[in-house]
């Protein structure tokens, strides 16, 4: 497939396709990847950056799409758009995360400059609703804030015991408790803390046999590195360096979930783009595996 022309405009019908190997989606620049597997079917919420020619990431709305075999897709109209949070300054489309509680589904998404807020569907294709007209988290409610940009990038999970945090950060990795109705912060803004972290961006919280996995973009150009922990608070130890710079991108952004049995990591490299920017990337998914001792294997790239 080739980027069409109405590649970075909104979608207004149901799109079906079929994807031939990395990147997965080629009619469109796709980044910030957040998968969310229910049943039979893997969701993955993204957000949408604009092709060519851009001097700066360019990220009006985020877009959904759905699968059940990783091959034949479905994207829905556009379920959400930075302009839908009147709060939003800049109309910035930072990466999101979307999680399913009692059958609501809650999209947490960052903004660059105004901090980080959540709608709610009843679906998870949307169409989604700025609960709270208001900022979930405030950029002052980031205490170590060196830039604008300090608050971005949300990961929520929801431990076996129901309780739901929110990860997020750029520079420090904060993270907070949520509430059970899941769109207001129960407790103070904390953060991770550990030696050998170098954490630029893009945190991402999975389990896996009763251990935390902390995964997240390091340095710049960002690799993806991550740490382990037997709580979620941490102590976190630095394991290493899960995946290398992907092709032709500065950022890259994981998000990490067993489908049917296997795990994948789930990422965007800028496989696609023409202009050599970095602003212009797709979304990839590449096998993951664990070690017999917990930790993960390097990620091996493909453009299968
Ligand atoms: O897409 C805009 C920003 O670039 C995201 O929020 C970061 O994680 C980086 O991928």
């Amino acid at each position: 497939g080739l980027i069409s022309v109405q590649a970075q405009e909104e979608m207004d019908s149901i799109y079906h396709f079929t994807t031939q190997g990395n990147p997965i989606f080629t009619h469109k620049y796709t980044a910030d990847p957040a998968a969310l597997v229910l049943g039979d079917t893997l969701w993955l919420f993204t957000g949408h950056d604009f092709k060519g020619g851009q001097k700066g990431y360019n990220l009006k709305d985020w877009c959904v799409f759905s699968t059940t075999d990783l091959k034949n897709w479905t994207e829905y109209p556009t379920p959400l758009r930075a302009k839908d949070f009147s709060w939003d300054e800049r109309g910035q489309a930072y990466a999101a995360h979307t999680v399913e509680k009692d059958g609501k589904y809650y999209w947490y998404i960052s903004t660059n400059t105004s901090g980080i807020g959540v709608a709610v569907s009843d679906r998870p294709e949307g169409p989604y609703k700025d609960v709270l007209g208001t900022q979930l988290v405030k950029r002052e409610d980031c205490f170590a804030s060196k830039h604008s940009w300090t608050c971005i990038d949300p990961a929520a999970f929801i431990d076996d015991d129901g309780q739901a945090w929110l990860f997020w950060g750029n520079g420090v990795c904060y993270y907070a408790k949520l509430k059970d109705n899941m769109i207001e912060l129960d407790g103070p803004v904390k953060k991770i803390d550990f030696e050998g972290f170098e954490f630029t961006e893009a945190p991402w919280i999975h389990k896996y046999k009763k251990k935390y996995y902390l995964t997240y973009a390091t340095g710049f150009p960002e690799k993806i590195a991550y740490a382990m922990a037997d709580n979620i608070e941490g102590p976190y130890e630095y394991k290493g360096i899960l995946n290398e710079i992907a092709g032709n991108s500065n950022t890259n952004h994981q998000s990490i979930v067993e489908f049917k049995g296997d795990w994948y990591f789930i990422y965007h490299n800028g496989g696609i783009q023409t202009d050599g920017s970095s602003y212009s990337r797709s979304v990839c998914i590449d096998k993951l595996y664990y070690n017999r001792d917990g930790t993960i294997k390097r990620i091996v790239m493909t453009t299968e």
